[in-house]
């Protein structure tokens, strides 16, 4: 387990000088300048509620501070770059695809001071030969992988242009990110409280849009649950408080039913609240989301996709039955818990009878808190190279879910926006709200939904182009 909790003087750059001064034998630590770029709009997302925490970019820095002087700066939360690099050696940057534009300007402006500069995150793992004309170095996958090669290449200056994990560490060796890094309480306010956490890596599942299957394989790793729950402990020592929020960033909680339903057996008693994605085959079976209750489960994430078997069967989504939706949504609601359901608008195979059949789902069952995305093909998918032909532009800032980047077969542009804001407005409207929600949810819910009812009055298709 990780003796994560204490953070080296050299952590903070203003107290560096003095350190150095004391050790002035030994040559100085090099200085890295870790940065989560902003995204270009207030994603929706983000609109609800405040950043949710840089857990990937804090796994980086919980492994760089052991060696090297490490500081963070994440622009979503009003933190500053700076203009000249100079009090740095290394720049390292994490990027999805929606904030990779911004990504590229600060590389290239780090570059050009000499810098080495350090690309890493999905976006780069998925077109690391784009993302190399902006970096000295790109990292493929995650960094607990190739991080001892990486570190010792940093060490000596002899960086190479492509790290490449080879074979992926068995979760258990890898150690939870330290939360100390955040430095002070003040600035973890300014994230969504929910404690990120991680369960599993990976998804056998192989939808054609996503892009875990991509970086993972169809590997799919656990950690064992002594492991989770001493995580857990940690916070709540770390934070003086039981009860605390936390959300699983596992791309699918269940796809091993023995390692899922020993962890939530574990996990009764903690009392801790959560949330985590999770395949709805699972949920079949009544008495997982009767565990999951037990175990402090709050609201899981479905996706849905689609109420229609061809889109189903288009994007490869064998784990989705159309004939189970309603059972499996009666058996998670019979526990009290909310779900948070994904549908995804503009594939081929969409016509306006699928926005109609959606509505009716979504009444019908009482979905607590829908999500409508735009079909986005992002790079390194197999969908994306179907589609590739057929994309208006790859101007990135706009792969963010909420962008139509191409038009449909079945549904001219116009037509796809139209009914996707009428369902919008529809589902969120207030005779949509008073259906849909029981008011013994999490007030949070409640909350999100009013939200997203004063977002969905002001929306027009051209914001969405
Ligand atoms: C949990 C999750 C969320 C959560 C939390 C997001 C967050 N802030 O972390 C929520 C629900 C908020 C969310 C929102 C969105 N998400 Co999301 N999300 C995920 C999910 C399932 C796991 C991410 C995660 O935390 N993994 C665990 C951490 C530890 O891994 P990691 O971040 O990848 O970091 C590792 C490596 O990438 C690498 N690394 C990362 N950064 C760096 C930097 C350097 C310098 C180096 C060397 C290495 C390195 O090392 C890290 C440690 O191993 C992924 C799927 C996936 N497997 O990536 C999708 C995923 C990242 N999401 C996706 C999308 C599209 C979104 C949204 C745009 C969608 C929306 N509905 O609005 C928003 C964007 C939010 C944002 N601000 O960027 C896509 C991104 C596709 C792309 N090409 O960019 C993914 C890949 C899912 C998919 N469809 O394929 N998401
Ligand atoms: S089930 Fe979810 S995580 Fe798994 S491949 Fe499909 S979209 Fe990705």
């Amino acid at each position: 387990m990780s003796t994560a909790g204490t953070i080296p003087n050299d952590t903070y750059p203003d107290r560096q000088a003095s350190v150095d001064r004391v050790v002035s034998t030994a040559s100085p630590r090099k200085r890295w300048l870790l940065v989560h770029p902003r995204n270009p709009a207030r994603l929706l997302v983000e609109a609800l509620s405040k950043p949710s925490l840089p857990l990937g970019l804090l796994m980086v820095a919980t492994l760089a501070q052991h060696q090297f002087a490490v500081t963070l700066c994440d622009e979503r939360i009003g933190d500053t770059l700076p203009e000249d690099f100079s009090a740095y050696d290394v720049v390292a940057i994490t990027a999805r695809t929606v904030n990779v534009t911004r990504a590229y300007q600060i590389a290239d402006q780090a570059m050009a001071q000499g810098r080495r500069v350090i690309l890493g995150g999905i976006h780069p793992t998925m077109l690391p030969e784009e993302a190399r004309q902006h970096a000295s170095t790109v990292v493929i996958g995650e960094i607990e992988s190739v991080w001892d090669d990486l570190a010792a290449d940093v060490q000596r200056d002899t960086l190479q242009p492509i790290y490449r994990a080879e074979s992926l560490k068995p979760l258990t060796d890898i150690q939870h990110a330290d939360f100390d890094l955040l430095r002070r309480p003040i600035r973890q306010r300014r994230y969504a409280s929910r404690i990120p956490l991680v369960g599993t890596k990976g998804c056998p599942v192989g939808c054609t849009f996503c892009c875990t299957p991509q970086i993972y394989g169809k590997t799919y790793r656990t950690r064992t649950p002594e492991h989770i729950i001493a995580e857990i402990r940690y916070h709540q020592a770390r934070m003086g408080r039981q009860k605390l929020h936390f959300s699983f960033m596992d791309d699918n909680i269940s796809a091993r039913s023995e390692f899922v339903e020993e962890l939530f057996e574990r996990m009764i008693g903690l009392n801790v609240t959560w949330n985590a994605n999770i395949s709805m085959n699972f949920l079949q079976k009544s008495h997982i989301p009767e565990l999951a209750r037990r175990a402090g489960c709050e609201l899981l994430n479905i996706g849905f996709e689609s109420l229609d078997p061809e889109t189903i069967k288009q994007v490869g989504k064998g784990s989705n039955r159309i004939g189970m939706y309603d059972t499996v949504v009666a058996n998670v609601h019979r526990q009290g818990i909310a779900i948070q359901g994904y549908f995804i608008f503009g594939l081929d195979t969409d016509t306006e009878a699928s926005f109609q059949q959606t509505y009716d789902f979504i009444m019908r069952n009482r979905i607590d808190m829908p999500v409508f995305t735009l079909a986005t093909p992002f790079p390194g998918t197999p969908w994306y190279d179907e589609i590739k032909p057929r994309l208006q532009h790859t101007d990135w800032d706009k792969y963010d879910v909420q962008h139509s980047v191409y038009a449909p077969a079945n549904l001219d542009q116009e037509r796809l926006l139209t009914n996707y804001i009428k369902l919008y407005r529809e589902v969120f409207s207030w005779r949509g709200l008073r259906h849909r929600i029981s008011w013994d949810k999490p007030a949070w819910i409640k909350l999100a939904n009013v939200g997203i009812h004063f977002f969905a009055q002001g929306l027009k298709p051209q914001q969405f182009i």
